[in-house]
């Protein structure tokens, strides 16, 4: 079994899955393994849809804990890596990484208006949960090419979804979570941010309200402890 899949078949019953991968060099860097080897490849693992959720809620998580959601992942992605001697890194840890550059190269994805990428059938509903680092150079399958869903949507609903207009001119979290948090902010908080769901592409992924509702306010206790600004971003060496 070719590495790929038996990182896939590690992952299955937990929802998670190759999304797809790079071959690190001078046009897009990535770091090194512990070891000081540099990566030979980088494989993109990530969800789409409610798979992952209905995992993570059948392994009953202790929902008070903090993070569960993320420690829970964690432990499946570092379970998985160790067993192909891999290394991972966390996209939501800084230094970040620039995980959606990353994804751009790797796979046939594009930036939304939103600025989340845009998949051609997961439409706005999937997340890179990590990155693994390989010293060897994996045969990886072409990265798909077309055009984004987006050039072709004439209308954009996602622009015109959001009742504060928080992604005009550029996305504001401050703005969004006023509005959230604040006395009009029930339906962001119970169905998750409105502007994503006002997308047409991918619809059958969307998340579930619960998920949904568990993300925001993820979203909401981040921007308000200030957690969202000057965190250091990864930078290659030299
Ligand atoms: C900090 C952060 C936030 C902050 C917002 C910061 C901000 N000022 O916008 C907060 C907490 C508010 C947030 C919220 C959400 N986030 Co967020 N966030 C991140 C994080 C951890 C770092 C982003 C960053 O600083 N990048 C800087 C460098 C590292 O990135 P870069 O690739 O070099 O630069 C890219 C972007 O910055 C972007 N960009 C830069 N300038 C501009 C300008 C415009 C106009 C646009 C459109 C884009 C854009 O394009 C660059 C190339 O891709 C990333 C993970 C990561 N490592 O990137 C997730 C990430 C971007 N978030 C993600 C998600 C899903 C969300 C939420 C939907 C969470 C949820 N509820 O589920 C919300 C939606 C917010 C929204 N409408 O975009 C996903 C997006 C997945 C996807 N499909 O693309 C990511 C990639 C995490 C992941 N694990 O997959 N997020
Ligand atoms: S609503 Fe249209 S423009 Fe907005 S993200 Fe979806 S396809 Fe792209
Ligand atoms: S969560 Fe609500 S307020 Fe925030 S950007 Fe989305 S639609 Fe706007």
């Amino acid at each position: 079994m070719d590495i790929i899949a038996s990182i896939n078949e590690s992952l299955a019953s937990v929802g998670l899955f190759v999304r797809a991968g790079f071959h690190p060099g001078s046009d897009m860097p990535a770091p090194g393994l512990s070891d000081g080897r540099p990566a030979g490849t980088v494989l993109l693992v990530g969800n789409a849809g409610n798979a992952l959720w209905q995992a993570f809620q059948a392994s009953r998580p202790d929902m008070t804990a903090r993070n569960p959601l993320n420690r829970w992942v964690a432990s499946q992605l570092a379970d998985a890596a160790a067993k192909v001697d891999a290394e991972v890194v966390d996209p939501m840890r800084p230094p970040y990484p620039p995980i959606q550059r990353w994804a751009m190269a790797a796979e046939g994805v594009h930036q939304s208006p939103l600025g989340l990428l845009i998949h051609p059938d997961y439409g706005l509903w999937h997340v890179y949960r990590g990155a693994l680092l390989l010293a060897d150079k994996v045969d990886l399958p072409p990265p798909q090419t077309g055009a984004s869903p987006c050039d072709s949507c004439a209308n954009k609903p996602c622009l015109n979804a959001c009742p504060v207009d928080a992604f005009r001119p550029a996305f504001s979290p401050e703005t969004c979570v006023e509005h959230v948090a604040g006395p009009s902010g029930g339906p962001c908080q119970a169905r998750g941010c409105l502007a994503r769901r006002a997308c047409p592409v991918g619809r059958d992924w969307a998340y579930d309200l619960e998920p949904a509702a568990y993300h925001m306010a993820a979203v909401v206790e981040t921007v308000q402890a200030g957690r969202h600004r000057g965190a250091a971003v990864w930078e290659p060496e030299g």
